[in-house]
């Protein structure tokens, strides 16, 4: 895990910004996480948090997505670019260009990493952000507003994979 972080999820900081990681084992291969990951302009296939999304054209490398997230939070619309897709290392990086809230200069990576999880295939899945401390915040509070909400979307998405894979094995033995 501390070979994957270090690896993938080191960020320039200024001393305006703050930054952390977040780390979910998920009991589903790493393929299915993956492929729920990837899908950059579905985020609301396991974002919570997330109403709908628009994209406009194929999605690649600088794509750019129209998040609009459901009522009750501090905001209602991010823009937000794909930065790496890499299918091969199963990294996803996206950067938060604007919106009516208040991360500024949010930038995220996400990995997927195979591992054994109670004998069967499972997936490590590490999250990390860097963002700029809003006025009038302490880096603390920024980091526990963040943290709230990228530990709600790792639990949904290992909540759907895990339905998911079990699903499969099912229909397996049902053949
Ligand atoms: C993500 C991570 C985050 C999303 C935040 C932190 C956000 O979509 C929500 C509330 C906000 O105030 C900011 O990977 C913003 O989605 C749920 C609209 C960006």
């Amino acid at each position: 895990e501390s070979e994957y972080v270090f690896r993938y999820h080191r960020h320039e900081l200024q001393d305006n910004q703050c930054s952390s990681f977040l780390v979910k084992e998920i009991k589903a291969p790493v393929h299915l996480v993956w492929s729920i990951v990837r899908t950059f302009d579905q985020p609301q296939k396991y974002k919570p948090f997330v109403h709908s999304c628009t994209t406009r054209g194929d999605v690649r490398v600088g794509s750019i997505r129209n998040v609009n997230v459901k009522t009750g939070l501090p905001a209602t619309a991010s823009t937000e670019r794909l930065e790496i897709l890499d299918d091969t290392e199963h990294i996803l990086s996206v950067k938060i260009l604007g919106g009516d809230h208040r991360l500024k200069n949010y930038s995220s990576t996400v990995t997927a990493h195979p591992m054994i999880l109670d004998g069967k295939p499972g997936t490590l899945v590490i999250e990390s952000y860097v963002v700029d401390v809003p006025e009038g915040n302490t880096h603390e509070e920024t980091r526990f507003f963040v943290e709230a909400l990228v530990k709600c979307n790792l639990k949904s998405l290992a909540d759907k994979a895990e339905r998911s894979a079990s699903q499969h094995h099912t229909e397996l033995l049902e053949r």
